[in-house]
């Protein structure tokens, strides 16, 4: 069965650029609740252990870079089909290819700096959330 939670971060770029305000107002009328909240800075060590799957990708060293260049803004949301239903909203990983009217389509800078994350399942929503958030953070 499909999990109701999802995770996501608003990524540097998307910060820096002033986007927070406009991007929680696309997830919360699209029908996502945010049941935990938290503006934040990520380390070199957090975000080597939470893309620690791209580990051996060309890219690693620049996404670490990006990733603890600036705050972000994390949150836990919750909706019917949250993960699949947020990677729709969110939009395809290369803002080039993004659907018309996503968050990244919208707000993305480039490859790398692509405004936003969504978890890719339920399990590392379950993860992902856990690594930002206590138990009694979320709500
Ligand atoms: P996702 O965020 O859409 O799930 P992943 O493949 O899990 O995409 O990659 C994690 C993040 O790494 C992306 O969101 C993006 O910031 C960065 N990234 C992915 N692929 C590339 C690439 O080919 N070049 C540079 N950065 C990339
Ligand atoms: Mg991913």
């Amino acid at each position: 069965m499909a999990s109701n939670r999802t995770f996501t971060m608003i990524k540097p770029d998307a910060v820096r650029n002033g986007h927070i305000g406009a991007i929680l107002e696309q997830i919360t009328v699209s029908g996502f609740k945010i049941v935990a909240l938290k503006m934040t800075q990520l380390t070199i060590k957090d975000a080597e252990s939470f893309y620690a799957i791209h580990k051996e990708r060309p890219f690693y060293g620049e996404l670490v870079a990006y990733m603890t260049s600036g705050a972000i803004v994390a949150a836990i949301l919750e909706k019917e089909n949250a993960v699949e239903d947020f990677r729709t909203l969110v939009g395809a990983t290369n803002p080039e290819d993004a659907a018309e009217g996503t968050i990244r389509k919208k707000y993305a800078t480039s490859l790398t700096e692509n405004a936003i994350h969504g978890s890719d399942s339920d399990d590392n929503a379950a993860i992902e959330s856990a690594f930002h958030f206590s138990f009694r953070e979320q709500f």
